[in-house]
């Protein structure tokens, strides 16, 4: 760390402060002298005087070093390069030509860490700044979508603790698939096969009997060889279960909880959304509209998409169905063959699943997969078995079916996702601070 001291600035005034730019950005503070610390998010002067932008975590402010004033605070601000991070005194003053109303004045300054010449500058390729990432994590969109991140991550929080649910952690490493086994992450545990989780769900379904309503917040690893705009092959997965719950009540459950997460976005975030350029952002309400997978079908066929009744829906046809949509849209009665062994079959159609996908408007697409998991023993042996699966791996999970089993329901909710569409991303790596995909784990 360089730091660089101008022998006639008395640094004994310089506190430790915990001034952030958003708390002296109104007329209470007009005319005072305020200390912030920071980096320099750009930097322009003439010979008269210096305009530096000071970037912190609440927001950007103009700064203005006037030569006139004082030369050496002048020729020191001369030094300074972008992204240097540095200790600031200044008075805050009017100005009608900010975004945020108020300029500062700097009296003094203090340069803690002189960057070296920043890498990141304008039009550099997708590649090149996702090696940066580490850096690029510092512009003004991925700080606005990680602050999103945040309030979705708080207000889910929230609404699970409202609503009577208990907060578990679940194992990451484990041995039997719960989303089949295309996309496992192989692990040698010891000489022993284990794989990294693609969903907690299993052991969520052990936590019902002894806590009743449950959620996790964790981790998902899949070996997602499609390169899509909407697959990471790690994410973020709120997952959610509960006991004496059919997939009607769980999809009440998730219309509350995506209602109040973007609720909350839109109250917090309104700053954020701007620098998006989502301020359009709709107030979304429950009830999502709910079409059975027969009629998605039979829509998507009459626009021409080549689909068979059968065929799973991929990110082209989700795409289709929700383009022009306001609302989230729930697709509920998946055929049996495309979805997970644990799902319930339907009493009247044991071909399609007591399931439902929830898919985000605006061609975002899914964002939420749930639905009814089997509670009778033989039933589910029966799907193990026909599914391929080693029936010994599964044996502790056939163990819930013996003791008190219930009918249950739970879902998962892709964090990356619904940040995706919140924020009006094209890509679901700018929704992850170090994104991973099938080409990239790294930085
Ligand atoms: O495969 S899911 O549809 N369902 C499950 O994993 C259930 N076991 C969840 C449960 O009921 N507890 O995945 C759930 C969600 C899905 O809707 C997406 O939003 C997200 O997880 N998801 C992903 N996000 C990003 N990248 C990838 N690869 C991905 N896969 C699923």
């Amino acid at each position: 760390m360089i730091i660089t001291l101008l022998s006639n600035i008395n640094y004994s005034d310089f506190k430790m402060a915990n001034y952030l730019i958003k708390d002296i950005i109104n007329d209470n503070y007009l005319n005072e002298e305020v200390i912030l610390k920071g980096w320099v998010y750009r930097i322009r002067g003439s010979n008269k005087r210096i305009f530096l932008l000071l970037r912190d975590p609440s927001n950007i402010i103009q700064c203005v070093i006037e030569k006139e004033s004082d030369e050496s605070l002048y020729k020191l601000a001369k030094k300074i390069t972008i992204e240097s991070s540095i200790e600031i005194s200044g008075v805050v003053k009017k100005d009608e030509r900010s975004p945020i109303g108020y300029e500062l004045h700097i009296k003094k300054l203090k340069i803690i860490g002189l960057a070296e010449p920043f890498p990141i500058t304008k039009d550099q390729s997708i590649e090149y700044l996702l090696d940066k990432r580490h850096l690029w994590l510092r512009s003004r969109k991925l700080i606005s979508i990680m602050k999103i991140r945040s309030t979705v991550l708080q207000s889910a929080r929230e609404w699970f603790n409202k609503n009577g649910f208990i907060e578990v952690s679940t194992p990451m490493i484990i041995t039997a698939a719960c989303e089949g086994g295309a996309t496992l992450f192989n692990l040698n545990y010891f000489n022993h096969k284990a794989y990294l989780t693609q969903s907690s769900q299993l052991y969520l379904e052990a936590l019902i009997y002894s806590l009743g309503r449950v959620y996790v917040i964790a981790p998902s690893f899949r070996a997602e060889k499609s390169r899509t705009v909407r697959h990471l092959t790690e994410f973020w997965h709120l997952e959610a279960e509960q006991p004496f719950c059919d997939n009607e009540q769980n999809m009440k459950y998730q219309e509350e909880l995506i209602e109040y997460i973007i609720k909350s976005v839109r109250e917090i975030n309104k700053n954020e959304l701007k620098i998006l350029n989502r301020d359009k952002l709709p107030e979304i309400k429950k009830p999502f509209p709910r079409i059975k997978y027969d009629e998605a079908i039979e829509t998507l066929q009459k626009k021409g998409v080549n689909i068979m009744w059968g065929n799973d829906l991929g990110t082209e046809e989700e795409k289709i169905l929700t383009l022009n949509n306001r609302l989230p849209i729930f697709i509920y009665n998946y055929p049996k063959k495309v979805k997970g062994f644990y799902h319930k079959p339907d009493d009247n159609n044991p071909e399609v699943v007591n399931c439902a996908d929830l898919l985000a408007p605006e061609g975002h697409g899914e964002i939420i997969g749930g639905g009814q998991r089997i509670h009778d023993k033989e039933l589910l042996i029966k799907r193990i078995k026909e599914e391929n699966l080693d029936i010994n791996e599964y044996e502790w999970y056939i163990d819930l079916r013996k003791y008190g089993t219930v009918p249950h329901s739970g879902f998962g909710l892709g964090v990356e996702r619904v940040i995706k569409w919140i924020c009006g991303l094209d890509h679901i790596r700018d929704a992850i601070p170090f994104p991973r995909t099938i080409n990239r784990v790294y930085p």
